[in-house]
């Protein structure tokens, strides 16, 4: 009997995929969905309170040029933006209930700009992470640092920590000083730039996880890279508020570009969109560091967060059974806005 490379890898597949594999629908929203001059983006995970759902996202107003010559211009639609929320009882039909967090005062290192949070609840209280920056005349849509709020119910107040939980670090990788003929996938110092938090509790400590782009020339590496480079990582921390170390693995994927993760079992899952050689994969780790692809798919939402359902441990999709997230400029539209996607 003779079996071609393709056969063989075909039957390791036939292993996981079943219960592994998903595609998706993708419908629209109301109440935070299309709107002329907002861009609405980036939602968290959501979850469940008093028999509604909530979301939070970045929300900013007006027009943006990432080709002003003025750094201090708003230049993408997450720049001057707040942390909005919205409220459902049926995951399609939202109500905006306004500002969960807003950007800092003057001279605050959150002062230009609060998005793309990711919300986690634990022991009660509900914690919030999220990106932010200071006033930055330089600002060309990196050197975010990580910040975190926390209320005691969904509706808030957030409290915002007095510090940021995690900072880049100067000399890692990022456009400025990623080689053009270097390898990316060889040994390099990570956490060039902080993006995309997800928060869980696990294994009795606090994974934070994050993406960072490694790569300066976005055509570089392409047919293997795709788009950014973006990798994730991840960083540790006994206590929620921190300190997060981050860990000696990073990157812990080579591909993914917003994180969309779910706990399944004793483990986490993740499904990597957009960049990188395992782009549309879900993959699977029981120790929260080494991820394994468990299925290929097609049409991932991009920028999604998932649903926080009670009974994540029943199958391994069903920390992905529907969520949101924002499609991507479609049909030209320029203002970013708030989608459905579901599991099917
Ligand atoms: C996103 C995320 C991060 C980036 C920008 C806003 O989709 O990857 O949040 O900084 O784009």
């Amino acid at each position: 009997m003779k079996i071609s490379a393709a056969t063989k890898r075909a039957r390791n597949y036939a292993k996981v995929t079943d219960d592994w594999y998903t595609k998706f629908k993708l419908s629209d929203v109301t109440g935070i969905g299309f709107e002329e001059g907002v861009a609405r983006r980036d939602p968290s995970s959501i979850i469940e309170f008093e028999n509604k759902y909530y979301v939070y996202y970045t929300k900013s107003i007006g027009d943006w040029n990432p080709k002003t010559t003025n750094h201090l211009d708003k230049r993408y639609p997450w720049d001057y933006a707040d942390i909005c929320y919205a409220e459902s009882e049926d995951g399609l039909n939202w109500i905006e209930k306004g500002v969960a967090v807003p950007r800092g005062d003057t001279g605050s290192f959150d002062e230009r700009t609060v998005c793309t949070p990711d919300i986690t609840v634990y022991n009660g209280k509900y914690y919030l992470v999220y990106q932010c920056i200071e006033l930055n005349g330089e600002y060309i849509g990196t050197h975010e640092k990580v910040a975190m709020a926390i209320a005691d119910n969904p509706h808030g107040p957030f409290t915002k920590l007095t510090q940021p939980i995690l900072e880049r670090k100067a000399d890692g990788f990022w456009f400025e000083n990623s080689a053009e003929d270097t390898n990316t996938y060889n040994d390099c110092e990570f956490e060039g730039t902080v993006h995309d938090p997800m928060l869980f509790h696990f294994n009795d400590k606090f994974y934070l996880y994050y993406k960072c782009f490694i790569q300066k020339d976005r055509s570089n590496l392409k047919t293997i890279n795709k788009s950014q480079g973006g990798r994730h990582g991840v960083a540790i921390a006994d206590n929620i508020e921190g300190p997060y170390i981050p860990s000696p693995y990073n990157p812990i994927t080579n591909s993914g570009h917003e994180t969309l993760m779910w706990k399944y079992k004793n483990g986490i899952a993740t499904l990597l969109a957009n960049d990188g050689p395992e782009c549309n994969t879900i993959q699977y780790s029981t120790d929260g560091i080494n991820f394994e692809i468990k299925s290929i798919i097609a049409n991932p939402p991009l920028a999604g967060g998932a649903f926080r359902c009670p009974d994540t441990d029943s199958k391994p999709l069903a920390g992905l059974k529907w969520g949101l997230y924002h499609p991507q400029f479609a049909n030209n539209k320029h203002w970013d806005y708030i989608a459905r996607f579901d599991s099917i």
